[in-house]
């Protein structure tokens, strides 16, 4: 199929679709027994996201049984950092570990130069799974993505995962010339890692700025907005019908000044978001992406018929990707997502 009649691909451009297109958030994960048993084969989570043949079956595992409009690659927002050579592990059931970085030197030792190298076997998944949608799902576009500066050096500072990223944020205020310095190399390299994404065969792009929402305006603006526009502009000086979808998540009302200063096609919205506000606060030719929450979707039934059922009703004729409002959680019961599919694939 041309890529222009890829349902996903026409909204995240700005037409309005309807029914919408769709996909999950972490909808390649451990709700579904199929990825739990290919994760039991790789043995590690960093294992797992560099052997191309496995990354790859899990990404096309989700698109298999719900037909999903969007795959998107299976890797984590921290293979950046690992690639940059921070030491990291993911420990079963604690999350991801990073050793923190906390001076000039630490940030000094970032290679950004191995990148590229580092991350081929990433590349080499986004192959994989671009020919075999080719082939068996025609119809459904691959999302490359990465975190956004600001959230992933906030697990490089802190070296974990945090409710506030205090010491991250601290550290923003009272050595701004050091975070600036780390923010820098990882815009560089983020850019560098999603161009090669393109070069590989992603169609869209996604940048994931989960803790954007922590910041207060200005830091906002400094660390979320003009890294990410560094970013989009390099990504579209090269590549310029590329469609990128931005997740600033917690933003609230600066959803509106975030989209427009940093040129992304879609923004993503989360879960506190009421969509009837994010579509006054964008231009009608922006997508916006979301929002379902994902405990109603561990809930299903009336209750799911029903949140999802107004979303839909708020977006009908804008351009608009029906996703979740954050990831899946794993206790969600796989026949629940059937039955999501089925309401969305009416239209509401
Ligand atoms: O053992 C396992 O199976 C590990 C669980 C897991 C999975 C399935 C992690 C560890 N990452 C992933 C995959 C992943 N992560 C994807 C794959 C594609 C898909 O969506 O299906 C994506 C897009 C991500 C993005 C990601 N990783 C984000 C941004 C989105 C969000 O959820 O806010 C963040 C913050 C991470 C970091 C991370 N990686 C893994 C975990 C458990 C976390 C969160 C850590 C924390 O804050 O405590």
């Amino acid at each position: 199929m041309d890529a222009l009649e890829k349902p996903l691909l026409r909204a995240l451009s700005g037409e309005a679709v309807w029914p919408p297109p769709m996909w999950l958030m972490r909808q390649a994960g451990r709700y579904l027994p199929e990825y739990r048993e290919v994760r039991a084969e790789a043995g590690g989570f960093i294992k797992l996201c560099t052997t191309p043949e496995m990354a790859a079956e899990v990404t096309l595992q989700p698109i298999r049984r719900y037909g999903m409009d969007g795959a998107i690659l299976f890797s984590d927002i921290l293979m950046v950092p690992w690639a940059l050579g921070q030491p990291l592990r993911f420990a079963e059931g604690e999350g991801p570990q990073l050793e923190p970085l906390r001076d000039l030197a630490a940030v000094n030792a970032l290679e950004v130069g191995a990148v590229r190298e580092r991350c081929a076997p990433i590349f080499e998944t986004v192959r994989l799974v671009r020919a075999a949608l080719d082939a068996q799902h025609p119809r459904t576009a691959l999302i490359g993505f990465a975190g956004s500066p600001f959230t992933v050096a906030c697990y490089m500072v802190e070296g974990h995962g945090s409710r506030d990223f205090a010491t991250t944020r601290q550290m923003a205020y009272a050595d701004p010339a050091l975070f600036g310095k780390l923010i820098r190399t990882l815009v560089e390299s983020t850019t560098d890692y999603l161009l090669a994404q393109v070069e590989a065969g992603a169609e869209a792009l996604m940048l994931f700025d989960s803790w954007a929402g922590l910041l207060p305006p200005a830091q906002f603006r400094r660390w979320v907005i003009e890294p990410t526009a560094t970013i989009v502009r390099s990504l579209k000086r090269l590549h310029p019908s590329i469609p990128i979808i931005g997740f600033p998540r917690l933003a609230g009302p600066l959803i509106g000044e975030y989209t427009l200063r940093t040129g992304v096609n879609t923004v993503a919205m989360d879960t506190s978001m009421d969509p009837r506000f994010a579509a006054t606060a964008v231009a009608p030719t922006v997508g916006l992406q979301g929002n379902l929450d994902p405990l109603v979707l561990i809930a299903g039934g009336a209750a799911l018929e029903l949140e999802a059922r107004q979303i839909l009703a708020a977006m009908r004729g804008r351009p608009f990707v029906f996703n979740l409002g954050h990831g899946i959680e794993k206790v969600t019961p796989p026949e629940h997502v059937a039955q999501l599919v089925r309401i969305v694939r009416t239209g509401g």
